[in-house]
């Protein structure tokens, strides 16, 4: 029997996984992958042999290197474990399992702590942009207890503020790679968009949604889903993604007007099956597509004026702030979220 890998499990934002230094995981991708499926107990609707959750958003994977980079601490590869399928997938970073990146680096030494807190900055190797990520170290070490609530996560732990610069054309090339603010697929109106990841956002009741349901109604609508899945497929030639049909990516966003004081509703698919909040870059998306006047997200969502917008966007178990800047011409420069992570458990996996 081997010794095990090392891995520490971790709850970054909404979802939770397993940490990897790149080092620790077999060099060969194939042989990673093999591996990886084998650490999540996929293809297994249940995982039971395995740590994922039988859930898109606890079979995810953090592989993390110190940076050779100018100006950057770490590298980080985002890996999708589907739970059903055999595959392994890098077409889509993760915000939420971001948010445990900078205190996994500083507890496997890759990074020093100050006495305070600690800015961590972050190469998403998936899409080749920055993030940084601000770590509480009161002691120069990371904390995990505090007082940051984010929907989706019962209590509260630390704050671990992000922010992304850049994001705009992530993995698609352009912020609209079709060009177009709005596409007609399968007589749909839809906004084909990227700006950290690639998402169609279409009104929710123009696809006979409301955009309030919950994720089992959502899970449930087999009808819906076929026809979101059709314009999906349709669609990933238009956002230079190829064929999608094993791609995570695109993600697809149902929107409606805003019901509690927000900005704007979603539900999302990414993209079988519903999420249980949303995902960071996701609603980052979603906000910068209300920020564009014609789009389907403009028509639904409700935004005060000023160069920094405060969105909330809210999802089937709350809401999710997004601090935007904006430049004269409206287009987003930056956006910042708040996101909290917890150290689960540290230790070696037998795959
Ligand atoms: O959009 C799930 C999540 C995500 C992605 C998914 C995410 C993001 O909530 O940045 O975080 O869309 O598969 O973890």
């Amino acid at each position: 029997m081997s010794d095990g890998t090392r891995v520490m499990w971790m709850r970054g934002g909404t979802s939770k996984g397993g940490y990897f230094l790149t080092d620790d995981l077999p060099a060969d991708k194939g042989e990673r992958d093999a591996f990886l499926l084998r650490v999540m107990g996929s293809p297994d609707e249940r995982q039971i042999d395995g740590m994922g959750g039988g859930d898109p958003l606890t079979s995810k994977v953090a592989v993390v290197r110190k940076s050779q980079r100018e100006g950057v601490d770490v590298d980080y590869l985002f890996l999708q474990v589907f739970v059903d399928q055999a595959i392994v997938s890098d077409a889509q970073n993760c915000g939420n399992i971001l948010a445990g990146v900078g205190p996994f680096a500083i507890e496997r030494g890759l990074v020093s702590a100050n006495h305070g807190e600690t800015r961590v900055t972050i190469y998403m190797e998936n899409t080749g942009q920055i993030a940084v990520a601000t770590v509480q170290t009161p002691n120069g070490l990371p904390t995990y207890a505090g007082t940051a609530r984010i929907d989706g996560v019962p209590g509260s732990a630390a704050p671990v503020p992000l922010a992304f610069r850049d994001t705009a054309g992530s993995t698609c090339g352009a912020l609209l790679p079709s060009g177009n603010k709005v596409d007609i697929i399968n007589d749909v109106p839809c906004t084909l968009i990227d700006n950290g990841m690639p998402c169609i956002i279409i009104k929710a009741t123009d696809l006979g949604a409301t955009g309030y349901e919950s994720r089992d109604e959502l899970d449930a609508a087999e009808t819906l889903k076929a026809t979101i899945e059709a314009i999906r497929l349709a669609a990933g030639e238009r956002m230079n993604l190829g064929d999608v049909t094993e791609k995570s990516v695109p993600k697809m966003m149902l929107v409606a007007p805003p019901r509690n004081g927000g900005a704007i509703t979603v539900r999302s698919f990414i993209p079988h099956r519903a999420h249980a909040s949303v995902g960071v870059l996701a609603a980052v998306t979603v906000a910068t597509a209300a920020l564009i006047d014609g789009t389907p997200a403009a028509e639904v969502a409700s935004i005060s004026g000023g160069s920094s917008k405060t969105l909330s966007v809210e999802h089937p178990t709350g809401e999710t702030t997004c601090v935007m800047e904006v430049d004269s011409q409206g287009s987003v420069t930056s956006a910042a979220m708040l996101r909290t992570a917890r150290k689960l458990m540290d230790g070696v996996i037998f795959a």
